[in-house]
């Protein structure tokens, strides 16, 4: 698998699946959440309503990952999962590495190939880049998947910075 960073914008990638930093509502929200609701349109906020109607009534646990179409952008799902926030949880780098694994599970299950991550959980759930960016390229590392391409797609400079230095200490 080729694990790479790209400083950019996450509704922009041409990939087979983009994962989304939910919340448990599955309602929409700011952060990467608003941007891929606002781009891909009304389809998205429609699929997730039904999976809050069917599977998730309560909402989709921190650490789970669920698909949905992408609507309007260039790829063909969006991947919702649900970051720990950094204050509340003990075993938020537990939570925070499932994010990526559940996600390459559910890439998996679609057929997905290649796959564009943002830095979950280090935006409004505050947690801190330098320890998200290791949690999340050794997730991707140590996961067995049919996924051959993960993107992760960070909006700016600092982070982007973070993912490529942790990038290279898992090579
Ligand atoms: N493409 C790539 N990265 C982006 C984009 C984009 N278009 N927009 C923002 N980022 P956050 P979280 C970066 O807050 O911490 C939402 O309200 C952003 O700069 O989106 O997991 C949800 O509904 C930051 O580096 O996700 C939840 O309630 C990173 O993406 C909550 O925020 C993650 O920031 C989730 O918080």
């Amino acid at each position: 698998m080729r694990i790479t960073a790209v400083q950019g914008d996450i509704t922009e990638q041409d990939v087979d699946a983009v994962v989304n930093a939910a919340n448990s509502a599955l309602l929409g929200g700011g952060g990467v959440d608003g941007a891929i609701h606002r781009r891909g349109g009304a389809d998205i906020l429609e699929a997730c309503k039904k999976l809050r109607a069917g599977d998730y009534p309560d909402g989709l646990p921190v650490g789970q990952a669920v698909a949905t179409t992408a609507g309007k952008l260039p790829a063909r799902w969006v991947i919702h999962t649900v970051g720990p926030t950094y204050a509340a949880s003990e075993d938020r780098s537990e939570l925070l590495a499932s994010c990526f694994r559940e996600s390459l599970k559910v890439a998996d299950t679609l057929g997905a190939r290649t796959l564009a991550f943002p830095a979950i959980s280090t935006g409004v759930y505050r947690y801190p880049l330098d320890e998200a960016a290791d949690i999340a390229v050794r997730a991707v590392h140590d996961t067995a998947t049919d996924v051959d391409v993960v993107r992760f797609v960070l909006f700016d400079n600092g982070s982007y910075e973070a993912f490529n230095t942790a990038i290279r200490r898992h090579e």
